[in-house]
């Protein structure tokens, strides 16, 4: 997933039912801006300390991850990951839908993304792939009686949030159902609601970009037709909607979705003034509504930049070469501005993010996504340079789970040598990163990236890997009726449970976790670079209108 902004603290994680933080909450990327920046970086430095101080003592022992994969077969992993999404499906739909997401510990729900079910959006096409009719037809038979003109205690709508989740689910649910899943809906009449569905969400989002520039207000206020009244909006936020409403355009026939995302775009793709792109095809974060003007050089490859470059390949793939040369650009400049070995693990690649051109060594989970993305871009691009790089990365991003107690990674993670905390020097010493926010919160991209890998390489590895992972998450979030966040991945047992299941677990996490396991298909990723559908931000596969890339 890309896209998301900072991690929220553990107050934030509270996640009170209808508090207007939960609203807020972002999920991959985004919202650099101003408030959760700011936020994010006074909170995580004494989260972190605290925890570490307290919790670690200086001791941890490196308990290696047992291989549980090796026994089973890649259609016992798959069962077992389908198993884990209907688990947390039940739990969902008896205690929170058509609610947003669940609470698995209190069996309660909230409804932090607008009220519309985002869950069940989010899980729609993991069902269809991983073929529950079931589940599949509660979903489709819900979705013609969404009212998107309201939204819940009239929290702002996040334009970005709305388009990578509802959007994206929706479209994705449209294109597999009237193409090669056709069989498992029982009233066909829901079909073409989910495409009118979706066209009314656009329709009534799309006053976000009667801005002077066209760049679009992230944050909408339904009830008055207003926004929250930023003079910026953010490069992930701005360039990770283009997919979606273009694609849109092809299914409806109305252009109108795919100019005023592109229009937005072309700011990002001819980035003005000259100094805010500190190295050719890397850019700042924070763009004027008011002339497209980028108002900062600092950014990099997590949160609130992250799934611009994402999207940048993907519409390659879909459309345009346009795109393709700001992407090369864009992974050449990192290539060779922003890897980064630490100084204990010199065998590792990290990504580094800038303010202009100096560097700082922090990256985190959101992150993780660049090594599947520079897989992506290789074999889009048949360039083996790409691929080899991204698989760097995702060994890297392997390292930041098999290090930890749970065998899961954490939520933001530093190298700088010269600032290891004492009681993580020997942690560092060995994993060569040192943790500075210790939760995972279901993110997805670690498992996004090992699927690329495998399917690019069809070396076992990564789906040993992915499995590892997938075993962890099982062993120490699920809990209640579905799936916690933890507070501490290099804690005996997580730590403490955060009480909320976001809805990427749904759409991202059993989605990556079961298709590296699963048999070839239309959706799949081809090593050949030839592919039928292409993954949004969120997981959600779009069919690619015309030739195949
Ligand atoms: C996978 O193998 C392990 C032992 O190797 C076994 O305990 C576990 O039940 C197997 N899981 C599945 C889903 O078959
Ligand atoms: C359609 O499927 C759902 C869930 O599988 C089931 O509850 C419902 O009875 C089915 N309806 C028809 C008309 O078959
Ligand atoms: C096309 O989309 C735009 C933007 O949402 C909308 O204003 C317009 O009514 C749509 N046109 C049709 C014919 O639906
Ligand atoms: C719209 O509503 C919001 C919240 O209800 C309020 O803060 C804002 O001032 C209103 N804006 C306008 C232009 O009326
Ligand atoms: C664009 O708008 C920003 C913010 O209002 C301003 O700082 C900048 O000078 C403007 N740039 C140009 C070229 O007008
Ligand atoms: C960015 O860094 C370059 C090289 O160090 C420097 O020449 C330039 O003035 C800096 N730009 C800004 C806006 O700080
Ligand atoms: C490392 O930390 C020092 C002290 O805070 C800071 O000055 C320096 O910029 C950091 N370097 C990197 C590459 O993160
Ligand atoms: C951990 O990941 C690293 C990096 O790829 C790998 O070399 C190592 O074998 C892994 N260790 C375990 C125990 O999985
Ligand atoms: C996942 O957890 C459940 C409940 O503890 C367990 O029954 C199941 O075997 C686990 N799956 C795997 C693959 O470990
Ligand atoms: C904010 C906004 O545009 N709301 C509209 C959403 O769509 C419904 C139905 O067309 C309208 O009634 C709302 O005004």
């Amino acid at each position: 997933m890309l896209t998301r902004g900072l991690l929220c603290s553990l107050a934030l994680v509270a996640h009170a039912v209808g508090s207007p933080t939960s609203a807020h909450l972002p999920s991959k990327g985004k919202q650099h801006g101003a408030t959760w920046g700011k936020e994010a970086s006074g909170t995580w430095d004494k989260e972190a300390s605290g925890t570490w101080g307290k919790k670690h003592g200086g001791k941890n022992h490196f308990k290696g991850h047992a291989y549980f994969g090796a026994a089973n077969s890649s259609q016992d992993r798959a069962a077992a990951v389908k198993e884990a999404f209907q688990f947390a499906w039940d739990g969902y739909y008896q205690y929170a839908f058509p609610n947003d997401e669940l609470h698995p510990i209190s069996n309660s729900f909230s409804n932090s993304r607008n009220g519309w079910g985002a869950s069940a959006a989010d899980a729609l096409s993991t069902a269809l792939i991983m073929e529950i009719p079931e589940i599949v037809n509660e979903i489709v038979a819900y979705v013609p009686t969404i009212d998107w003109s309201v939204s819940y205690q009239d929290e702002p709508v996040s334009l970005f949030e709305t388009t990578i989740r509802y959007l994206g689910g929706l479209i994705s649910g449209y294109d597999l159902l009237t193409g090669p899943l056709s069989h498992l809906v029982n009233n066909t009449a829901y079909v073409p609601e989910l495409l009118s569905q979706a066209a009314n969400l656009a329709n009534n989002l799309s006053y976000a970009f009667e801005t002077p520039s066209g760049i679009p207000n992230n944050n909408l206020i339904f009830g008055n037709r207003s926004d929250d009244g930023s003079t910026t909006n953010g490069l992930a936020t701005i360039g990770t909607l283009v997919l979606e409403w273009t694609r849109l355009s092809d299914l409806t026939g109305n252009d109108t979705y795919a100019q005023l995302t592109q229009k937005a775009e072309s700011y990002l793709l001819n980035p003005q003034p000259a100094y805010n792109e500190p190295w050719d095809g890397l850019v700042g974060t924070n763009v004027a509504l008011e002339n497209g003007s980028f108002v900062d050089a600092s950014g990099g490859w997590n949160g609130g930049d992250d799934s611009f470059y994402e999207y940048l390949i993907k519409v390659k793939a879909l459309l345009f070469s346009e795109y393709r040369d700001r992407w090369i650009a864009a992974a050449d400049s990192t290539i060779e501005h922003l890897a980064s070995h630490p100084s204990s693990r010199p065998d590792l690649t990290f990504l580094a993010v800038y303010n202009n051109q100096t560097l700082d060594f922090t990256s985190e989970h959101l992150a993780c996504f660049d090594g599947g993305n520079f897989i992506l871009g290789g074999l889009v691009l048949n360039e083996q340079k790409y691929i080899d790089f991204g698989l760097k990365l995702v060994a890297a991003c392997e390292d930041t789970y098999n290090q930890t107690l749970t065998g899961i990674g954490p939520e933001v993670f530093s190298w700088n040598a010269s600032m290891v905390p004492a009681d993580q020097q020997e942690f560092y010493d060995r994993a060569g990163f040192y943790i500075t926010n210790s939760q995972y919160i279901l993110r997805p991209e670690v498992l996004e990236s090992f699927y690329y890998a495998y399917r690019a390489t069809g070396d076992s590895k990564y789906q040993d890997w992915s499995w590892n992972g997938f075993v962890a998450i099982n062993a120490t979030c699920r809990t209640g009726s579905g799936f916690a966040e933890i507070s501490d991945v290099n804690a005996a047992n997580g730590g403490s449970f955060m009480d909320f299941q976001d809805s990427f677990f749904f759409a991202e996490v059993t989605k990556y976790s079961y298709l590296i396991h699963a048999e070839d298909a239309v959706w799949q990723v081809n090593n050949d670079g030839v592919n039928q559908y292409v993954f949004n931000t969120e997981a959600h596969p779009f069919k690619v209108a015309g030739t195949p890339i």
